[in-house]
């Protein structure tokens, strides 16, 4: 035994449940339902689903179909979803996924794909809608004496994972920084009709512990890994990014102007992606201060503004940040503790803390059409990229909801992401307050369906569309005179048939 290892696994009766990554693996059974932790590419298992992978692939070489269900926090990485997809070993994915072989399986038929609410995964596997989760597979930074576990970098389901597994495997990080124990603040809301108001009324509240709680005799194996997290490889921030993050910062300076927004704003959450991290990163250069955070995810641009002072205080449930800011974040854990918290998605994406802190929300998407419907997920209505992720949680119950995307996709801007109807609805005209390109900002707040088409045409379409998509709303307003929300529903979603057909959303 090293020192490390009793460093690490400090209750001395866990200790002999340690094993390799195969042994465990072993403890899986196909067509078993498996809860792993893992959110947005951190705190996921590194070994176990390599080793289960391998064992998957021997089994059907072998002529035995082995399958399982896998469930996490959101996206983990390829050592996890990319491993097992690769062998054809997961029957159905949920809730969330960015893995490009994942991907690829589940747009080819060769894999089930639950997508759902990431806030609301915990309340469905405590009450059975998924029927019972088999094993929980789930990365810690390390065990305290009394058999308490120090999460990882992220928090996730891990819990409820945990307490509704039959049993659990723990792989023990030895990579992931030791300062990490008490960052987290681990809290699982009881079931109706024993639930209680969520008190945080402050996005530094804490109302849990920083643990993990499972008992001893549930571990039945223990792995040690020494492996960093996927790091998220932005991309630069390119004009277009840069444009978006001027438009909402102007945004938020005119809210302030007019009293509707506080000097210091209210909490900010920011999705994933390019565009996200680099409105982040314009924030640095903004007059705002003393800014919050109630998120999902910290990316690279939420760890510059807190290094800047910007930020004074950050709750989300997972960090996603790039090689370079790894180095960077082990090396001053210690300082990121008194700024950071990171609590499990049930509470990060809680409705009603959402709803009290009047989070302002800003998030990706694909598309959105010209009435303001909005879609996160699916290319031409079919293929699907990720999932709706946090998005919805924080949309519909935000003070504010604002969705960005570059005015054009592909490489000579042969899509136009602002259409006439969206090929799938993922936020629907009602849950959207405003939407920006780089081209401008539409604020569609206590506007009609007419109205809103106008400011949409006007703010956000990219002038090579403009005239294209006028012509669809005025034609519209022709055949259907009068009509609420006018459409031609034959044309409607024309464009994206004609991307499909010529390769181009050009008229
Ligand atoms: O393709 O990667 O091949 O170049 O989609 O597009 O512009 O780089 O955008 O990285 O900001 O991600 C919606 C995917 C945007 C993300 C999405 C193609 C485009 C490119 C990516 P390439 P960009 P971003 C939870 C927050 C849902 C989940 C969510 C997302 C690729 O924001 O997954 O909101 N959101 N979680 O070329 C065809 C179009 C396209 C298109 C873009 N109209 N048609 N392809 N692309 N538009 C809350 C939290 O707190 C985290």
């Amino acid at each position: 035994m090293t020192r490390e290892t009793e460093d690490r696994i400090r209750h001395s009766g866990l200790r002999d449940r340690i094993v390799s990554a195969e042994e465990a693996a072993l403890r899986i059974k196909s067509g078993y339902r498996v809860g792993m932790s893992g959110f947005t590419g951190s705190g996921y298992p590194k070994q176990v689903p390599r080793a289960l992978a391998e064992h998957i692939l021997r089994e059907h070489s072998a002529g035995r179909r082995f399958r399982i269900s896998v469930m996490t926090g959101a996206s983990t990485s390829s050592e996890l979803d990319g491993a097992l997809a690769m062998v054809d070993g997961i029957e159905l994915r949920m809730p969330y996924n960015s893995d490009p072989t994942a991907r690829e399986k589940i747009n080819t038929g060769k894999m089930e794909y639950f997508d759902f609410h990431l806030g609301s995964v915990a309340q469905y596997v405590k009450s059975g809608f998924f029927g019972e989760i088999d094993v929980a597979i789930v990365e810690v930074t390390g065990i305290t004496e009394d058999g308490r576990l120090i999460p990882s970098t992220s928090v996730g389901n891990n819990q409820v994972f945990i307490d509704s597994a039959r049993e659990v495997i723990l792989e023990v990080n030895h990579y992931q920084p030791m300062e990490l124990e008490g960052m987290h603040d681990v809290f699982e809301p009881p079931m109706p009709p024993y639930r209680q108001p969520i008190m945080i009324t402050k996005v530094s509240d804490r109302i849990g512990t920083p643990y993990l709680i499972c008992p001893a005799d549930k571990i039945k194996a223990i792995v040690e890994t020494n492996s960093p997290d996927r790091a998220t490889v932005f991309k630069d921030v390119d004009p277009d990014s840069q444009a978006i993050s001027r438009h909402i910062l102007d945004f938020f300076q005119r809210e302030v102007a007019q009293g509707r927004l506080p000097k210091s704003l209210l909490p900010l959450q920011s999705g994933v992606g390019n565009v996200a991290n680099a409105v982040l990163y314009g924030l640095l250069d903004s007059p705002f201060e003393n800014l919050e955070v109630y998120t999902e995810v910290i990316q690279d641009g939420m760890l510059a503004l807190i290094d800047s002072g910007k930020v004074s205080y950050a709750s989300a449930t997972a960090f996603s940040v790039s090689p370079a800011m790894v180095e960077q974040f082990k090396a001053n854990v210690g300082l990121y503790k008194d700024r950071i918290i990171l609590r499990p998605q049930s509470i990060s994406n809680h409705v009603e803390v959402i709803k009290r802190l009047g989070v302002l929300a800003m998030n990706g998407c694909v598309e959105f059409d010209l009435y303001g419907n909005v879609n996160s997920t699916h290319i031409n209505g079919t293929r699907i990229i990720n999932g709706i992720g946090g998005s919805g949680d924080f949309a519909r119950n935000s003070f504010i909801s604002i969705f960005t995307t570059p005015s054009t996709a592909g490489k000579h801007g042969e899509i136009s992401c602002v259409v006439p109807m969206v090929s799938h609805v993922d936020h629907c005209e009602h849950d959207v307050d405003i939407l920006v390109t780089e081209q401008g900002l539409a604020d569609l707040r206590g506007t009609s369906p007419k109205q809103r088409a106008e400011k949409i045409i006007e703010q956000c379409v990219h002038p090579d569309y403009r005239k294209q998509l006028r012509e669809y709303y005025r034609y519209a307003l022709q055949v259907s005179p009068g009509k609420h929300t006018p459409h031609i529903l034959e044309e409607a979603l024309g464009w994206h048939s004609r991307f499909q057909r010529t390769g181009t959303m050009r008229a």
